[in-house]
């Protein structure tokens, strides 16, 4: 099996690193087929209930692999498009549709692809050292994997424009300070802090959970009144899981829940 993933299994949470660290965790084709297949594996795993992506080394990824990508002699320019369809739309599509929450650790700097790959994730938590850099602009390319959808949606026009058209970096003081993140900490703490919120995300009713990152997702395109036809969808299947009848249960006789994610 390939190295440029490290898995991990601890209690119900797979621990995914990217393991490129020389390239700060740059994208090449084995990472992202590595990457995708570790995902969906914890996807089909029901002891598998929370997932935590992290980079080894000082950076959590640098994007694309420039190196990989290098456009040499050729007259023809190589169809990046194609490059999106095959590995990071698939990539991004699957972490937003996991029905488990994704909790991505951002252990330092995070560029172009690998910013808005970590965006994408459900709950963003950041060592103080780390950095958000749209560096698309830098080389000639629009922002992708998602990033002028989640940018655009979590900071404004205003702010997604000006990072994605200068490539300014911010840090992670900031990116929390603007909503972008949910959480920094100091780089010490960082993965005891994702790994705690994992944990504690793995043994919750994970089946509802996934349901709330389904609702969440289409709000800001659906009207009020398909929102509440959706809550009223989802709630039912919540309604008829296990854990729903353990939650109020357990509540009843006075003591704690015992969740299975069913
Ligand atoms: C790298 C990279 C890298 C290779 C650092 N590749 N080696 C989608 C579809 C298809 C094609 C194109 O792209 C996309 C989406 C994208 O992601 S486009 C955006 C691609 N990423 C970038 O443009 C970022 C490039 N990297 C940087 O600007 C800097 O490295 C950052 C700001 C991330 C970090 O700067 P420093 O902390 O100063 O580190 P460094 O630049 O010295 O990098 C350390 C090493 O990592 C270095 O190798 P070396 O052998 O000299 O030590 C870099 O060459 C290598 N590296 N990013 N993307």
């Amino acid at each position: 099996m390939s190295d440029t993933v490290l898995q991990e299994t601890r209690g119900g949470v797979a621990i995914l690193t990217l393991n490129r660290p020389d390239k700060l965790n740059a994208f090449n084709e084995e990472q992202h087929i590595t990457l995708r297949a570790a995902f969906e594996s914890a996807g089909e795993n029901p002891a598998i209930r929370a997932v935590v992506l992290t980079g080894a080394g000082r950076g959590f990824c640098a994007g694309q692999d420039l190196g990989d990508r290098a456009q040499g002699d050729s007259s023809a320019p190589r169809d990046l498009g194609a490059t999106l369809d095959q590995y990071y739309n698939p990539l991004v599509r699957l972490i937003r549709s996991l029905e488990k929450p994704v909790i991505c650790a951002v252990n330092g700097v995070a560029a172009g692809a690998g910013a808005n790959v970590a965006l994408a994730c459900d709950m963003v938590i950041a060592a103080r050292s780390a950095k958000f850099i749209q560096a698309f602009c830098k080389i000639g390319l629009i922002p992708d994997s998602g990033g002028t959808f989640t940018l655009t949606r979590l900071l404004g026009e205003a702010r997604a424009k000006a990072l994605m058209m200068t490539g300014a970096p911010i840090s992670a003081e900031t990116a929390a300070d603007w909503g972008l993140i949910w959480q920094v900490v100091d780089d010490a703490a960082l993965m005891e802090t994702a790994l705690e919120l994992a944990t504690g995300l793995a043994a919750a009713p994970t089946l509802s959970l996934g349901l709330t990152k389904q609702a969440i997702q289409v709000a800001h395109t659906n009207t009020m009144d398909q929102q509440l036809d959706l809550e009223r969808d989802l709630q039912r299947i919540a309604g008829a899981s296990d854990d729903y009848r353990e939650g109020v249960t357990a509540f009843l006789e006075k003591r704690k829940p015992v969740f299975t994610g069913k």
